[in-house]
């Protein structure tokens, strides 16, 4: 006896509905998240017409736009893309807390699956590191994240 196949969705991208919100604060590193993950989305098939890309002040504004862009009921899954250096006031924990915890309560409440692609690190190096080009890159993880979440969603029905 084994255990049925685990269930999961595919990855392809074609016919899929996805937005990325991507904060302007700290562009440097986000713009480099954005870019991993519409290549990202290229890869896995999808045409960049396609891909929904809205741009929002802060991390601190990620959970209301996904809220609104939830609430269309035209996307299969969201993208949050920000980055929080933590720096030497209190600021950080704020906006990086309250920024995960909307998220959630957004995919929480909607049913639409809400990718945390925010980077939340100590230094500039470290964000660096996890926005470069290629391998590791976590923009492009994250929207990996979304098409499996999108997939698995398909395949389980509504
Ligand atoms: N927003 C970020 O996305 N990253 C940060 O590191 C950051 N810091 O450090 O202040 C930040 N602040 C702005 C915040 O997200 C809001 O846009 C702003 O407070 C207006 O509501």
């Amino acid at each position: 006896m084994s255990a049925q196949q685990p269930l999961e969705g595919s990855t392809d991208a074609r016919g899929r509905k996805i937005a990325l919100i991507a904060a302007r604060f700290n562009d440097f590193i986000v713009s480099s998240l954005l870019k991993g993950a519409e290549a990202a989305w290229v890869e896995h098939g999808g045409a960049l017409e396609a891909l929904t890309v809205v741009r929002v002040p802060g991390a601190f504004e990620l959970p209301v736009a996904a809220r609104r862009l939830a609430a269309t009921g035209r996307y299969d899954a969201l993208v949050a893309l920000g980055c929080v250096i933590r720096g030497g006031t209190p600021h950080f924990e704020y906006v990086a807390g309250e920024c995960a915890r909307g998220l959630q309560q957004v995919a929480l409440s909607t049913g639409v699956p809400v990718i945390f692609g925010v980077l939340t690190v100590d230094t500039v190096e470290q964000a660096i590191e996890r926005a470069a080009t290629g391998a590791g890159n976590k923009g492009a993880e994250a929207l990996e994240s979304a098409l499996m979440m999108a997939g698995l969603f398909a395949a389980l029905g509504s």
